[in-house]
């Protein structure tokens, strides 16, 4: 008997989550976002239990994480990196999915940037109380850190032939990708028109998986949850002036 994945994530963001929501709603996996249903087993307590709780030897430090029967995993790249092979969604060679993990990997530390120029001091303060320092952070974001990585994404693209990431195939990197860039589109409107010119494959790309038929599904389902200011990116006009 195959297991029903379970998702844990926190409810009323995309969040990190979103990654693996992408990957399992492309290969058309039926899935439990457990934190958004209610009753026993389900909700927002769930999640604190098997953090805090004594039910995993090994538990989660923070969400996503992952059911699959009884195995519980966590780390966003690591769900990917586990999920992929099995649904299509990486190639079979070992290199190709250790650069798939790698791109992955550096997709992360991207949206941790991009999530620090609201929280640059800490995410245990509110951004009203760090706002001066978002001040100073985001400018260094969206005028070096956000080129130097798209910079980055470009070139790939454009020596895997320009249409994935990786290889002949979408890959769940291409997923994640999608999602980043519609979350800086979102938080940083100004920065990304003056970037576009320089990004040209990647805008394309990112209508390319759009363009899937489940993914575009999804996109105008309830599951999938509007943009929002509690959310890892942010639209605060302060943060994306000049
Ligand atoms: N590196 C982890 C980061 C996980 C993470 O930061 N999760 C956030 C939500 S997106 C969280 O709830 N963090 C709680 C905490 O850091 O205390 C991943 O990629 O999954």
């Amino acid at each position: 008997v195959k297991h029903l994945y379970k998702l844990y994530y926190w409810p009323g963001i995309q969040g990190r989550g979103e990654f693996v929501r992408l990957a399992l709603e492309d290969a058309g996996v039926p899935y439990l976002d457990v934190a958004r249903q209610r009753g026993k087993g389900h909700g927002v307590s769930e999640l604190h239990r098997l953090m805090r709780g004594r039910a995993l030897t090994i538990p989660p430090f923070a969400p996503p994480f992952l059911g699959v029967g009884r195995l519980v995993i966590a780390q966003t790249a690591n769900i990917l990196h586990y999920l992929a092979p099995r649904h299509g969604l990486v190639p079979s060679a070992e290199a190709a999915r250790l650069h798939a993990h790698q791109l992955q990997l550096t997709i992360a530390d991207l949206a941790t940037e991009g999530h620090d120029t609201h929280h640059p001091i800490s995410s245990t303060l509110y951004y009203e109380e760090q706002q001066e320092e978002a001040r100073r952070r985001a400018p260094l974001f969206r005028g070096v850190r956000l080129p130097l990585f798209l910079g980055y994404f470009e070139r790939v693209l454009q020596r895997q032939g320009g249409r994935w990431l990786l290889g002949t195939r979408c890959s769940y990197v291409d997923l994640s990708m999608f999602q980043v860039l519609a979350w800086l589109d979102y938080a940083f409107p100004i920065a990304m028109k003056g970037l576009a010119p320089r990004i040209p494959r990647l805008l394309s790309l990112r209508k390319r998986v759009a363009a899937r038929p489940r993914i575009a599904a999804y996109l105008a389902s309830p599951r999938r949850l509007p943009f929002n200011e509690d959310d890892l990116f942010r639209h605060y006009p302060a943060l994306d002036d000049r």
